[in-house]
């Protein structure tokens, strides 16, 4: 039986019951995807997960991938290959690309629900399937030359990947020190070292793309320090033929020179290339002939930040599936409430603290769903506004807003459940690899790291999404909340919390903000600031899920209210208003504490010797 369990009740409930999304189907930009092959898409790429795509995830974690460093080449495992061509053959992969290059017009929202089955399933096979997503962002950007490479990208189903990161230049990615060297042919020569490249090598696929952050010498005004100085660049790893994509057999100068040895994760794989160290040089075209390259590889960043939100968040779905099936069978121990020696003993689900973590586990994972789907909801007002030739600046700035809130909030948030709950509901049989939570444990860790580490969501959070968007779009999120708790409505006494935790967020705020102002006499308070950056990125999760919770729970509530359910239909709704009052109860209440302590930071952690550490 495979590790992987879906709800797609709830996806579905989001969708159209909450979110309304159905507005958007069979009409518009979306006219050739009505509701029912929206449902249908939900349900085959369920099946195809099920069937095809999730087994090899806990197979190949034991048997990963082979790096070969003599001839530079990793030899990827049987089962990943395997349902690697499944998921491209099933042409799922589509629903991310434009009408023009082959795609299916879909809206944000349904692609995200429907890639969070493969998250869950495995995401690795999505990395690995990007290339064409990468290719859509190779025409969007490029010129008439990049788009033809970005349709042998799309048509020939090539890898792709983001190449940042370097042995000195994590976090501070302007740190970099690769070099780009112009030549006579218009090409470009790349120097350096990349580390940390995900599906930087395998061999799935004819041919990989590398987008390439280097620094141009030698051209005027570009070329400087910083991430400013950066330029992107298309690096492939064979050569081919511009025109028809054919690959000439020649190898491009970019080697793997490392495969990491990993916690998790284990099938996708994270490399060192070294690219022009070799009498082979490596050779790339500057994306779209301009020198704007931290700019359009944020496009790339954007996308997989709000992907790893909802691996982590897929990966807590399936987790909590998994121990709430183990629950309801694990006999052990007799009913707490009974006091004879005999008394029968019972399935641990009737246990208080088994019920705790169970209903923590079910609230957390259908919040952080929630918060990814409002987020989607954003990028459905951006993606229908393009279509109809406008631009929605307030859905962007929202949506700029959550990003960060997606990524570090749902990835803190599951890893730390995986571990704390889930797994600990298996007892000592969750230690072992004859259940999938202790694989999901490991795999998740990376969700807080890669694409910006929680401590940079929580800096891009304030200075950039809040300070430098002049607050607007944190105001336009807190108009939302208010305007909700103004108008009448079930669940009166989570609504009080609601409205003190909204007090409690808009005070830690204020705080950080009168700290900002005195920057300037006082340029010690930033270290105040920047005491407080993540655990405002938390509170401000916590606020709109819960909102977004009791949103759902009034949903619920009205529709039990209505009656005239089906017993499945029954349980599915009191189950939802009991995860919103669980959620507001159980976390709303600590924001007050939460700005208690941001409003107590002081400078003495910061004057503090490094020797006293
Ligand atoms: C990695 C790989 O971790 C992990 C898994 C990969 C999976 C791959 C598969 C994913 C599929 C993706 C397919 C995609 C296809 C494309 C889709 C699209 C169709 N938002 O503040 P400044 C820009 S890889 C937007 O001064 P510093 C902006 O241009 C490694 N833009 O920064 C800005 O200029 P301006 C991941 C932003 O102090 C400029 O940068 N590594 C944002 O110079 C400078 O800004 C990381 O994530 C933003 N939020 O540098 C790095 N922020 O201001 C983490 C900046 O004029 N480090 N820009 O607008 C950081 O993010 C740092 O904050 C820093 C700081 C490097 C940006």
């Amino acid at each position: 039986m495979t590790h992987y369990q879906s709800n797609l009740r709830d996806i579905r409930f989001n969708l159209f019951e909450v979110f309304g999304r159905q507005e958007l189907l069979g009409t518009g930009p979306a006219a050739e995807l009505d509701r029912e092959t929206a449902d249908t898409a939900l349900t085959e790429m369920d099946h195809l997960c099920r069937t095809k795509l999730a087994d090899a995830l806990t197979t190949d974690d034991r048997n990963p991938p082979v790096y070969d460093p003599t001839t530079h080449s990793v030899r990827m495992p049987e089962a990943t290959k395997k349902a690697y061509q499944a998921y491209m053959d099933s042409d799922w992969w589509r629903l991310e690309l434009s009408e023009e290059l082959g795609g299916v017009e879909a809206p944000p929202s349904l692609r995200w629900s429907v890639l969070e089955l493969i998250l869950a399933a495995n995401p690795a096979l999505y990395m690995y399937s990007a290339g064409p997503k990468f290719g859509q962002l190779a025409h969007q950007l490029g010129c008439d030359r990049d788009k033809k490479i970005a349709r042998h990208m799309v048509e020939r189903q090539w890898g792709a990947t983001m190449v940042l990161t370097e042995p000195d230049a994590g976090s501070d990615v302007g740190a970099g020190r690769t070099r780009a060297y112009a030549q006579q042919d218009g090409t470009w020569h790349i120097k350096g070292v990349k580390r940390f490249i995900t599906s930087g090598e395998h061999d799935m696929t004819e041919n990989i793309m590398h987008l390439v952050l280097a620094r141009p010498v030698g051209v005027d005004g570009v070329g400087g320090p910083g991430t400013k100085g950066l330029s992107l660049f298309l690096v492939p790893k064979y050569h081919f033929d511009l025109e028809t994509g054919d690959l000439t057999g020649e190898r491009n100068g970019v080697f793997a020179t490392n495969v990491e040895h990993k916690m998790g994760l284990k099938v996708s794989t994270t490399c060192e290339l070294t690219f022009g160290d070799t009498d082979v040089p490596a050779v790339g075209w500057l994306l779209g002939e301009v020198h704007d390259g931290i700019a359009q590889m944020f496009h790339v960043i954007e996308h997989a930040r709000m992907m790893v939100g909802t691996k982590a968040m897929a990966t807590l779905s399936t987790g909590y599936l998994n121990a709430l099936e183990y629950a309801k069978t694990r006999v052990q121990g007799a009913d707490l409430a009974t006091q004879a020696k005999d008394a029968p003993r019972v399935t641990i689900t009737h246990h208080p603290d088994v019920r705790r973590s169970l209903m923590t586990q079910k609230a957390t994972v259908e919040a952080l769903r929630m918060l990814v789907l409002f987020t989607a909801v954003q990028q459905d007002k951006i993606w229908l506004a393009g279509h109809e030739g406008r631009q929605d600046r307030s859905a962007e700035a929202v949506n700029d807003l959550l990003l960060p809130i997606v990524k570090a909030y749902c990835s803190e948030r599951a890893w730390l459940m995986l571990g704390t709950e889930s797994l600990q509901t298996f007892g000592g049989s969750g230690f072992l690899q004859d259940y999938p939570l202790e694989q999901y444990v490991r795999d998740a860790k990376i969700d807080t790291l890669y694409e910006g580490t929680t401590a940079i969501q929580g800096l891009d959070l304030f200075f950039r999404k809040i300070v430098r968007d002049r607050g607007r779009a944190v105001q336009t999120v807190s108009a939302e909340i208010e305007a909700w708790l103004e108008a009448e409505g079930p669940l009166t006494a989570e609504r009080v919390l609601l409205a003190r935790g909204a007090e409690d967020c808009a005070l830690i705020l204020a705080n950080m903000s009168q700290q900002m102002m005195a920057v300037q006499a006082r340029p010690n308070e930033l270290y105040k600031i920047g005491l407080n950056t993540t655990r405002l990125l938390m509170c401000l999760g916590d606020l709109v899920c819960a909102w977004l919770m009791l949103r759902a729970g009034e949903i619920a509530q009205r529709a039990l209210d209505a009656g005239g359910l089906s017993a499945a239909d029954e349980d599915f709704y009191r189950g939802k208003v009991a995860a919103a009052q669980w959620f507001a109860r159980t976390r709303l209440p600590r924001l007050t504490a939460e700005r208690k302590m941001a409003e107590a930071v002081s400078l003495d952690v910061i004057e503090l010797p490094e020797s006293a550490f």
